[in-house]
Parts: structure tokens; sequence; C-alpha cells
């Protein structure tokens, strides 16, 4: 019988070594008011059996802008277990279940993910820390929302927004990154009626509520920051 939170197990058979490897990222548990309640692997969290059964978690999603206000996308590698080849925005994941990143408050948790945030843009796109500094990053709000990958995998999280400023040094790793992409809004836009194309439904539902507006005023994005956990299930 398989443990709860066991590696093993028929879901991740014949997929990329590295990305089965990061399944046993431990992730953070939540209620609906997003309380840490325990941990559990990225593997765990991400299984519709799981999510359907109310397993939700902490995520966050960067969106970055350059000196011309361009906001840079990345498409996931075909090596990614769950929405391979998808268009995103620049960087996402889930804080870890360590102490830097965990966060029992708002305040410790906005912290957390923006550590956490600094970590992934390494990991996946090269960004050295000196390029994106935590205290660059702007916490804009949590979106709750849920979203089927394949049948099998799948998200439910709590998704903390970071807007960043920055020209940063980008090498991807392939492994995670197939491309990235500088867009203005008009060329998002446009890649929205390309249809040869596929976006992530965390990126789609962001570009379909906030994003625009945000991106607009994006000199004064504090202005939009909020406190509320934003419910788009
Ligand atoms: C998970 O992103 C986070 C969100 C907001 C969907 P991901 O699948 O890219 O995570 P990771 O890079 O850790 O695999
Ligand atoms: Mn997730």
């Amino acid at each position: 019988v398989e443990k709860p939170d066991s590696q093993s197990g028929p879901e991740l058979e014949g997929y990329d070594e590295e990305q089965v490897r990061l399944m046993e990222e431990v992730c953070i548990v939540l209620d609906w008011n997003d309380a840490p309640c325990g941990s559990a692997s990225k593997k765990t969290c991400h299984l519709m059996t799981n999510i359907d059964g109310g397993l939700l978690h902490r995520a966050f999603s960067v969106f970055l802008f350059n000196e011309e206000n361009k906001l840079l996308l990345q498409q996931r590698a075909d090596e990614k277990i769950t929405f391979p080849g998808m268009w995103t925005n620049t960087c996402c994941s889930h804080p870890l279940s360590v102490p830097g990143e965990i966060g029992h408050d708002l305040p410790s948790s906005v912290m957390g993910v923006k550590r956490a945030a600094q970590r992934k843009l390494y990991q996946e796109l090269g960004i050295p820390g000196k390029d994106v500094p935590i205290d660059n990053f702007q916490f804009l709000t949590r979106i709750h929302y849920k979203a089927p990958s394949d049948g099998i995998w799948g998200e439910h999280e709590i998704d903390y927004i970071l807007f960043i400023k920055s020209n940063p040094l980008v090498a991807a790793n392939y492994n995670e990154v197939k491309a990235t992409k500088y867009v203005t809004a008009d060329e998002l836009k446009a890649m929205f009626q390309d249809k040869s194309l596929t976006f992530t439904p965390w990126f789609k539902l962001i570009c379909e509520t906030y994003l625009f507006d945000w991106w607009s005023n994006i000199d004064n994005v504090s202005s939009f920051r909020e406190d509320g956990i934003r419910r788009l299930l």
C-alpha cells in the first residue's frame, strides 16, 4: 500500500529524472485562510485525487518588467510534469516548508515567498540575486485558484503575486524553461490570438482579471495592494 506522501507509485513513471526528483520538495499545506497547517511533497500536492479531496498549498508568481516596462515571459520546458510547453509569467513555484520560507502571518509569508522567488529566478532563469534584490519585489495580492493539468496532475493554490522591475542577466535552465520573451501588453494580447500557442491556466486567469490594469499603472502598483485573498474558483 502506497503511503500518502510516497514518491513511489506509477504516476511519475516515464518523466524527466530531474523533474521527478523535484517532486520530493516539501510544500506548505494551507487552510482556506492561508494558515499553514502542515506540509506535503510537491507530488502529493499536485495529484488531482488529493486536490479533489481539498488539499491546498502555497505558491508564488513573479512578473518581471524591464526598463521599457516589457514583461518577461517564459515557455515551460517539455520536461515539466505539469503544464509542459505552455507560455506563462516570468517565474512560478512554491515556498518550501522550511523556516526562512514558511511564514505564519502575512508579513512573514510575504518575506518567505520573496526568498523563494529569488531562489527560483536563479534556478529557472539563471538570474543572479543582485539583479532581483528581496526589497525590490512588490507584493500585490493573493489569488486562490484551482486548475487541472492533464487528468492526473493539477494545481490548487493560494498564489502570491510579486512584481519586480529589473534588467537582469538571463541564462535559462533548459530543464525548466524552453524559451523566454519580453513583450508589451499589445504583443501579449496578440500572442493570445495565436492558436498555435498555449498558456498556463493561472496566467490566463490573471490576464483576464487584473494584469493589464496593474501593468498600465506599473510605477504605482503599491496602490493596488490587497491584503484579502481573491478567490477565483
Ligand atoms: C507552481 O509553478 C506555481 C504556480 C503559481 C502555478 P511551477 O509548476 O512552475 O513550479 P515549479 O517550478 O516548482 O515546478
Ligand atoms: Mn503548485
